[in-house]
């Protein structure tokens, strides 16, 4: 005799996330029952809407640098935790004495600027920002919410890496870094154009002043002009 327990051996079939809008996906999802003689059926079908990924070049607002990320976590695009009220990173989940990193790199000489907030143990959870290996002064850790950074960046390749690293003991708060609106304007360093001189030939304009006497004038019109 056939006998159907629809808790037991219930698996679940998972399509794939159908684009709905910009943040969100459709997903169906078919639940079967499976009887005591192994035979599956259908019982159930339920769609899920779910947000869809987004990528650090995203979530950081700068489709024009390539991310990288790594360390004991990585680095995520989200959209719970944002300066924009659209999308930030995250710092990966890390444990005690673990950290997180994301890097990209531009080309100086130009500012950067970017905003980041923390939530973590005061004091021993930081978040930190590298330029090109050195540690930048003002590192956050605690309760700070979003405040924008700017930096000069010297010419040439600047590595720029932010760590969320923890000390050996103790969690406090979302235990996690967030940066977002990462932007960099590189410096206008064209020469500006020589001044261009322009100007009419001189012209000579001799007149008699009396027997044997002769004024010499000459003449020019000059304009210099910068073109930008
Ligand atoms: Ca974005
Ligand atoms: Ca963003
Ligand atoms: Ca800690």
């Amino acid at each position: 005799m056939i006998q159907r327990d629809l808790h037991a051996g219930l698996n679940r079939d998972i399509s794939d996330c159908y684009l709905f809008d910009r943040a969100d996906c459709i997903q169906y999802v078919r639940y079967y029952s499976k009887d005591n003689l192994g035979n599956e059926e259908a019982v159930k079908t339920s769609v899920q809407i779910r947000q869809k990924a987004v990528t650090l070049a995203e979530a950081l607002d700068n489709a024009g640098l390539t991310w990288t990320t790594g360390g004991n976590a990585a680095w995520f695009g989200q959209r719970t935790v944002t300066y924009d009220g659209v999308d930030a990173a995250q710092s990966g989940d890390v444990s005690d004495s673990q950290s997180t990193w994301m890097e990209t790199s531009v080309t100086g000489p130009g500012t950067l600027t970017y905003y980041w907030k923390i939530s973590s143990e005061s004091d021993y959870d930081y978040l930190s920002f590298y330029l090109n290996g050195a540690l930048q002064s003002g590192r956050i850790s605690g309760n700070v919410d979003w405040q924008q950074k700017t930096y000069e960046l010297p010419s040439g390749n600047n590595v720029l890496r932010w760590i969320y690293s923890k000390d050996s003991s103790v969690s406090t708060g979302s235990d996690a870094g967030w940066v977002d609106q990462v932007v960099f304007t590189p410096t206008d360093t064209t020469p500006p154009n020589p001044p261009v001189v322009s100007g009419t030939t001189p012209t000579t304009d001799t007149t008699r002043l009396g027997p044997g006497r002769v004024a010499v004038v000459m003449e020019t019109d000059i304009q210099i002009s910068t073109e930008q």
